[in-house]
């Protein structure tokens, strides 16, 4: 038998690999344990005017307008922001306005005011994470994945399910 390597975990230094030690529990893990998510995509935040929002991430904050469009679907005006080397797995910033009275952004607005409105984790395959999350008793918002930014495959997870997250999941387009 071989000596166990010292590993460094962010709770102190274990003599055996944490995954190992936590034996059961990671055996039952194991089939969400798949390197799905990919990185953060977005954080979204609910405001009540795209314009002002990108004025003042871009001005006051320095970040970069990355891309604009309109999803009627969603209901929302949207902006993409990012910092100025943005690589590939850099969380962006997505700014997300009411298109009317009935969207699920103006509810949120007038609910708990601007802020943040969901964290969204960029996935490998949408269809294998759905399939996932739903084994797991997560209840997805719609049956099939809706088209997000840029023509991405996006999915939400209901925040009752997540601990009070509202959590999308994102497939970008493949390039
Ligand atoms: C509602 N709740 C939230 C929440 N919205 N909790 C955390 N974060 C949020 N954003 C809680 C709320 O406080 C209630 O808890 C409960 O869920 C039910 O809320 P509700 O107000 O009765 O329900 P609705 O009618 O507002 O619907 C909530 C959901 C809705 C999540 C179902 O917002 C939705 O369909 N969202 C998914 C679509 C979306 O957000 N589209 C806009 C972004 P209590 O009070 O009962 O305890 S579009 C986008 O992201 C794009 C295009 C993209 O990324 O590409």
């Amino acid at each position: 038998m071989t000596n166990p390597v010292p590993v460094r975990t962010s709770w102190g230094v274990s003599s055996e690999d944490p995954l190992k030690a936590a034996g059961g529990v990671c055996d039952r893990l194991s089939p969400m344990n798949t390197d799905l998510f990919v990185c953060i995509d977005h954080v979204g935040l609910a405001v009540p005017n795209l314009d002002e929002a990108i004025k003042f991430h871009t001005e006051v904050l320095g970040w970069r307008l990355l891309h604009r469009e309109t999803n009627e679907e969603q209901g929302v005006e949207e902006a993409m922001l990012g910092t100025g080397a943005q690589g590939a797995e850099n969380a962006q910033i997505q700014l997300l306005a009411p298109l009317n009275e009935s969207s699920t952004i103006a509810k949120f607005i007038a609910k708990n005011g601007p802020g943040i409105q969901q964290l969204a984790y960029r996935v490998a395959d949408i269809d294998a994470v759905s399939d996932a999350l739903r084994a797991g008793g997560v209840r997805l918002l719609y049956p099939e994945p809706k088209i997000g930014t840029g023509g991405s495959r996006i999915q939400f997870a209901h925040p009752k399910d997540t601990g009070g997250i509202l959590l999308e999941i994102v497939e970008p387009v493949a390039h």
